[in-house]
């Protein structure tokens, strides 16, 4: 693993898992989630990973014109790095949500390492009615959903980054994708260094435990040594405890409302920098690790900036 004395922390502000009537704070408009991204790098975060909603019903859309807004508001307010999805949300082509590194040519991105079953429809038992209309349908459709990245889609995915000049953040659910990395990087499609983020607790990837991050982070020295950097997010109440082990291992961590709704347990986080905030202090308290700056993070990285 390369090292970095520096903590990166990451923020996703508002995804395409959660529906809004899962949380009032949810940002759904361009100018909310902006405004939520430059509080999340108040707060410490050096990347914002960006979705973008349906601005009258908070559906996940891939507008670029809503990409294109968000980026210019963050960067005019601040200097984290922002990282848009190429992940998008249930129901996109792989055309689509790839659509924004050629229209946007941003720094980094998102780039998903293979395929998995992406089940939301547990969250539905959770709620008996639903704000709008798609909610309850998107949820109950992921019974039936392929998060779809192939290897032929990788393909065309990985020299669309690099024609760009923007760098992958390689999202990682499951230990097989380390190894479509690692054939992507033999096959020269991919550059190295790399840097590998672990999704866990996705329903279809690998469980959230500590045990399994150990795994994670053990395969990939194997087939990476020196040459990758590590996140992590936990989904829902697993973001703190594997954000902590992540940061305490010497890699980094992604928190924000994409990810966990809740500051703690039933406890709603009222904002993205609440997150970030509680972050900050466990990588501090915990780790006894500083937090990465944008330029920090963007020389470490080799970002374009
Ligand atoms: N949605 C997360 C599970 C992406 O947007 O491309 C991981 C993610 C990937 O944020
Ligand atoms: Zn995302």
């Amino acid at each position: 693993m390369r090292d970095f004395d520096k903590s990166i922390i990451s923020c996703a502000v508002t995804g395409a898992i959660h529906v809004p009537t899962m949380s009032p704070h949810l940002p759904i408009t361009a100018e909310e989630i902006a405004q939520e991204a430059i509080d999340a790098a108040e707060a410490g975060a050096s990347i914002v990973h960006v979705h973008v909603r349906d601005e009258e019903t908070g559906e996940p859309t891939s507008d670029l014109d809503l990409f294109r807004d968000v980026a210019e508001t963050v960067q005019a307010n601040c200097d984290a790095v922002v990282q848009p999805t190429t992940g998008g949300g249930h129901g996109m082509s792989v055309e689509e949500r790839i659509s924004v590194v050629p229209e946007l040519e941003p720094e980094m991105a998102s780039c998903n390492m293979g395929s998995i079953n992406f089940g939301l429809y547990q969250l539905l038992s959770k709620f008996d009615e639903f704000e709008y209309e798609w909610e309850e349908e998107y949820l109950a459709n992921s019974r039936d959903y392929v998060f779809r990245n192939t290897f032929e889609d990788l393909e065309t995915i990985l020299p669309t980054f690099e024609e760009h000049g923007t760098m992958p953040e390689l999202e990682v659910y499951d230990v097989g994708h380390l190894y479509n990395a690692k054939h992507m990087v033999d096959r020269g499609i991919l550059p190295t260094p790399l840097h590998i983020q672990f999704v866990m607790g996705i329903h279809g990837g690998i469980g959230a435990t500590a045990k399994n991050l150990n795994h994670l982070v053990d395969v990939a020295d194997d087939l990476f040594g020196d040459e990758f950097s590590f996140s992590v997010i936990g989904a829902g109440r697993h973001e703190f405890p594997l954000g902590t082990q992540a940061v305490s291992m010497g890699g980094n961590a992604r928190v924000g409302l994409e990810d966990n709704l809740f500051l703690e347990r039933g406890q709603l986080a009222e904002s993205n920098a609440e997150l970030v905030e509680k972050m900050v202090r466990l990588t501090r308290e915990v780790a006894g690790r500083e937090i990465a700056t944008p330029a920090e993070t963007r020389e470490f990285l080799g970002l374009k900036g």
